[in-house]
């Protein structure tokens, strides 16, 4: 099955320093299929409710004041293994230490300032949590790239 789920976000930093096509471009580049996306500011309510988990976290607050400073483009991209493959381009989360190659280790230099939000992969329907968190099923497009049976076998 190519057709696994994930949400994707370009956070504020990113949106500031123009990095939307970056982002979008090394997700497309990998075979991933975008479904859904939109442009949008975060208030409040949402920032707690989509960072519930990390609630209580001596960051927690800085985290919501960042996510909610700005516009973010909130997407939803398809394909094999979608969730941990977005988390693999995107590098580890302080974008100090991620791996040359990866979104924040090519683009990002800070641990909160780290550009792009991937649903967690080891965290059981994170994904899909998120997807329903930011999205109706009417904004969601089921479509395939003529490409697809060039980037699967
Ligand atoms: O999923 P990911 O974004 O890679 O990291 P999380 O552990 O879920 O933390 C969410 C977000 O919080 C992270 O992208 C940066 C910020 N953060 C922080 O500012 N300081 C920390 N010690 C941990 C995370
Ligand atoms: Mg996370």
């Amino acid at each position: 099955h190519h057709d696994e789920r994930t949400f994707v976000m370009a956070k504020p930093d990113a949106v500031q320093r123009g990095l939307i096509g970056e982002i979008v471009s090394r997700l497309e580049g990998k075979g991933l299929t975008m479904v859904g996306g939109k442009f949008m500011q975060i208030d409040e309510e949402l920032a707690h409710e989509h960072y519930a988990e990390h609630e209580g976290k001596p960051f927690f607050e800085g985290l919501v004041e960042f996510i909610t400073s700005g516009p973010v483009f909130a997407m939803v991209w398809e394909g094999a293994d979608a969730t941990r493959q977005v988390r693999r381009l995107m590098g580890e989360t302080d974008a100090q230490e991620a791996a040359p190659g990866t979104i924040r280790g090519d683009l990002g230099n800070d641990l909160g300032h780290n550009l792009i939000h991937g649903s967690d992969h080891e965290d059981e329907g994170a994904n899909e949590r998120e997807i329903e968190l930011f999205f109706d099923d009417s904004e969601l497009v089921d479509w395939e790239h003529d490409t697809a049976a060039w980037v699967y076998e």
